[in-house]
């Protein structure tokens, strides 16, 4: 339906038609990214679910492939679910997933390429002894999917890690293997945290304490920290949590037992969920890919005829500075998509300003921005020391003394439609700030079947530093990235008006207090190629 095209995005993957869900397997092979992701290619509704299949040298510009694996066998007859892939010192690929098998039990099995010569990997070979694993004695049939990539024990064995649950308490199951095919599960599990319910897509990698590099999975030891990541199906947000891995008990335990997984931190904000990392070893890199669902109607999807995006692919590093939380940064390959660029110095924006900020076009940007509030009122405002949530504010319309202030992007002239993105700053005892970082959408489209949440969240802004934000805006999506990526949030958004030339980007300061000085640098985004597979 042309009508609703200008919701397809630019430079984010996306299907040429239909529904995605989840990122599967990503890796790097013989030169090219590989991405596998859950597809339906029936509808632009969940069902049906197989392996869908793109790769690219540089995870901005894609060829789509045929479907790699299919719902051919008993066991993963009522989905080919999700996974993830090992590659073996030789090169040697794993690919371990979950399958709904034809009676609907969650079992996980092995495929690998039937070619490793091949660098598409077009070819998958499903193991003839499926399924590698069933539910163990105490899970439910339908509380067991989504194995991780392996990593390596002192021991020469591989790990892995399954998500399910006891009751309402959310696990990390731990399996370990010699050869993919024969499992050993181990006693207790790796991680669980009482009230978050079924844990999907766990993810569990190492990060560097001086941060830097991205680690192979199976690096461990000094050094080095660890994080579990889990996907609450109860309430469709991914979480996780920096600690520490115990290898001989087969336990994690994290460094705040307040901020445990579930519980604490998030990845995003805004709308991202069954996120998964990957080491790309061509550039010491560990990638963090996720999946960006719709927040409009399913009769509008249908209608449409496609459903859902992946988020940029962000790396992911330990924030040094703060220790506590990761940094997450769209992958440097993003910005060979920047064209031209305007820079906006020291904008001026007093308490209660909208300032428009003159583009050629506002629909595929990457902006750079950073605020600073006025010293003298910052000092002169009151230690109201409010206690504030983004999610129950009344968005960018709560007025503060210092904020909201920050961008209006996909918005209309009028302002009829507008993304707020901003920061609130409240003043506590002794005259420390606190900063939130929060997206608005209440105003995003004047559609009424849509989302129109309010979001984010606390992020740490260090002494000295300006509040800086990086955000993406492509169409329908808008990821921004506070502080360096210490928060994010995706917004997804619909608008009506705002769109093609209609589309402004504003700054504005809607605090009582303090007057922002704004500074700018926005360059016009690229389309990337995303190709289908040649008919030939
Ligand atoms: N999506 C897959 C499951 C996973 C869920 C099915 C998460 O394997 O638990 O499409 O979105």
């Amino acid at each position: 339906n042309s009508m609703l095209s200008w919701q397809r995005t630019a430079f984010h993957f996306q299907p040429e038609k239909n529904w995605m869900n989840d990122p599967n397997g990503p890796l790097f092979y013989k030169g090219w990214y590989h991405f596998f992701y859950q597809y339906n290619p029936n509808a632009a509704v969940w069902g049906d679910i197989v392996w869908g299949h793109a790769v690219s040298r540089d995870m901005i510009h894609w060829l789509h492939l045929p479907l790699a694996m299919v719902a051919d066998q008993w066991y993963d007859v009522q989905g080919v679910w999700t996974g993830s892939a090992t590659i073996l010192p030789d090169g040697k690929v794993m690919m371990l997933y979950t399958g709904s098998t034809n009676e609907s039990v969650q079992v996980q099995n092995l495929a690998y390429p039937a070619n490793h010569d091949d660098p598409l990997l077009l070819d998958w070979v499903k193991h003839p002894g499926n399924p590698v694993l069933v539910p163990p004695p105490g899970i439910h049939h339908k509380d067991f999917r989504d194995p991780t990539t392996a990593w390596k024990t002192s021991e020469g064995k591989w790990r892995i890690t399954i998500g399910s649950k006891v009751n309402k308490t959310g696990i990390a199951l731990i399996y370990d293997t010699e050869d993919f095919i024969n499992f050993e599960l181990k006693e207790g599990f790796l991680h669980g945290v009482p009230g978050t319910g079924m844990w999907e897509c766990v993810d569990f990698y190492p990060v560097a304490v001086a941060g830097g590099n991205g680690l192979d999975t199976s690096v461990n030891g000094a050094g080095v920290r660890h994080v579990v990541k889990a996907s609450l199906d109860d309430d469709r947000h991914d979480y996780y949590a920096i600690g520490t891995y115990d290898e001989e008990a087969g336990k994690w335990y994290p460094d705040n037992p307040a901020i445990d997984v579930g519980i604490g931190i998030r990845y995003d904000y805004g709308i991202f969920y069954a996120s998964k990392t990957f080491f790309d070893q061509s550039k010491q890199r560990r990638v963090l890919w996720g999946w960006i669902g719709e927040w409009d109607s399913e009769a509008a999807d249908v209608r449409k005829g496609w459903a859902s995006l992946q988020g940029m692919p962000r790396t992911v590093v330990l924030d040094t500075k703060t220790g506590s939380n990761l940094l997450q940064w769209p992958v440097v390959e993003s910005e060979s998509l920047r064209l031209r660029s305007k820079e906006f110095k020291n904008v001026v924006a007093k308490p209660g300003a909208v300032v428009p900020i003159k583009l050629e076009a506002a629909t595929q940007l990457d902006i750079v921005a950073e605020f600073e509030l006025d010293k003298e009122a910052v000092e002169r405002a009151v230690e109201s020391d409010e206690e504030f949530k983004c999610s129950s504010s009344k968005g960018a319309a709560h007025r503060g003394a210092l904020g909201p202030f920050g961008l209006l992007v996909l918005s209309e002239e009028t302002l009829s439609e507008q993304t707020p993105v901003y920061f609130y700053v409240v003043k506590g005892k002794n005259a420390t700030l606190r900063t939130y970082f929060c997206a608005d959408q209440s105003r995003s489209s004047l559609a009424n079947d849509v989302n129109k949440q309010i979001y984010g969240s606390y992020v740490p802004v260090l002494t000295g530093e300006k509040f800086a934000v990086r955000m993406l805006v492509d169409h329908s999506i808008i990821e921004s990235f506070a502080q360096g990526g210490r928060s994010v949030i995706t917004s997804r958004v619909y608008p009506t008006k705002a769109i093609y030339g209609a589309a402004r980007l504003f700054l504005f300061n809607n605090g009582t207090e303090a007057g922002v000085t704004a500074s700018l640098k926005v360059w016009q985004m690229n389309s990337a190629f995303i190709r289908p597979f040649p008919n030939l």
